[in-house]
This record gives C-alpha cells, structure tokens and sequence, in this order.
C-alpha cells in the first residue's frame, strides 16, 4: 500500500506493531481510501522501538494528524502507550496474531486505566475497517465535507440490506 503522505497531508496515522498486522491493517487503507482521507501508514512497537513510538505520538497531533489508528496483536500495548503521549483520538484495532485469536489483544487494548482512553473496535478485519469510518466520523465533525460520504456509506449499507432480502424473499417464494 502506498504511503499518501506525498500526494497529500496525511490526516490519520495508521501504525501496527509488526508487518504481520499488513494483512488485516491493509483494510483501514483500502477503506480510508473509499472516503478520501490521507493517511500515512508504518510500522512500530511499543516493546521493540519505544523511543520511535513515542516520537512518533508525541509529534502526531503537531503535524495536523487527527487521529491514529493502532493495530497490534498478542500483548497489544502500543495504542495504550501511544494515547499516553498524545491528545489525539486513539483507536485501538487488537489482531488475532497469537495463540490466543486476538482475545488477548483485545483486552489489552480495551481495559485502559482511566485518564487514557483507547477507542477499542472487534478484532482483525472488522475492526480495521470500523476504525477508519470512525476516523472519517471523527474529521467529520469538523469537516462538514465529509458528512456526505458518511451519509452515503449508510445509503449503501442499506440497500445491500434490501438487496439481501429481496434474494430472500424471492428464494422463500419459489420454495412455496
Ligand atoms: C505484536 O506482536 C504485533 O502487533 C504482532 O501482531 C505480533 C507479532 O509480531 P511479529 O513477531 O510477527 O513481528 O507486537
């Protein structure tokens, strides 16, 4: 996936805590993308590069980041020490990389003392894509552009919906 920063100033930091996380994490690019959002994308551990992690935070919300979006599995602690050092939104995505199928990255993720709050999403894919429409709601209440593109995801949401039942319906009534 390509990094946006060139095209545009990245608005949403994306990080994972190891290039395994790509697989699931692609999916907050590819949905980023659906609404038109920048973003930047890397690699970075809360145990095995801190110094990095906490530059990275640290300097997030001053370069005109609004938000990052965390992945990270097993004992998933880099969007808790991120939300440490920063004053913007942090949302946690816990992936299903150990032993443990994620319900360990999901609970280190979610149970955050109180003071730091980490926006936890479900584990592994659709956690990702929720976290990057929760960035776009997040730009959007400040950012009256971006209301639209929420307002058709649901439009869509919806008539896939309908288009499912429709299918349903036809199939019960051919059954009859
Ligand atoms: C976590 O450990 C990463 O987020 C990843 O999910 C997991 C395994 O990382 P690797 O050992 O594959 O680099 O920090």
């Amino acid at each position: 996936m390509a990094d946006k920063s060139q095209q545009a100033r990245p608005l949403v930091g994306v990080i994972m805590g190891s290039d395994t996380d790509l697989p699931v994490m692609a999916e907050v690019g590819l949905t980023l993308d659906s609404f038109g959002i920048p973003y930047e994308m890397e690699v970075m551990s809360a145990h095995r590069t801190p110094t990095r992690t906490h530059e990275y935070a640290s300097a997030a919300a001053e370069r005109g980041l609004r938000c990052i979006i965390v992945g990270a599995g097993g004992a998933a602690h880099l969007a808790g020490v991120v939300a440490a050092v920063t004053i913007l939104p942090v949302i946690g995505v816990p992936l299903a990389t150990s032993a443990l199928n994620g319900l360990d990255a999901l609970l280190a993720t979610v149970q955050m003392p109180s003071g730091i709050p980490v926006a936890t999403m479900a584990i592994d894919k659709a956690g990702a894509v929720n976290a990057a429409i929760l960035a776009a709601q997040i730009i959007a209440a400040g950012d009256p552009a971006m209301r639209p593109k929420l307002i058709t995801h649901k439009e869509k949401l919806a008539k896939s919906v309908a288009e499912k039942n429709a299918r349903l319906q036809e199939k019960l009534a051919a059954e009859k």
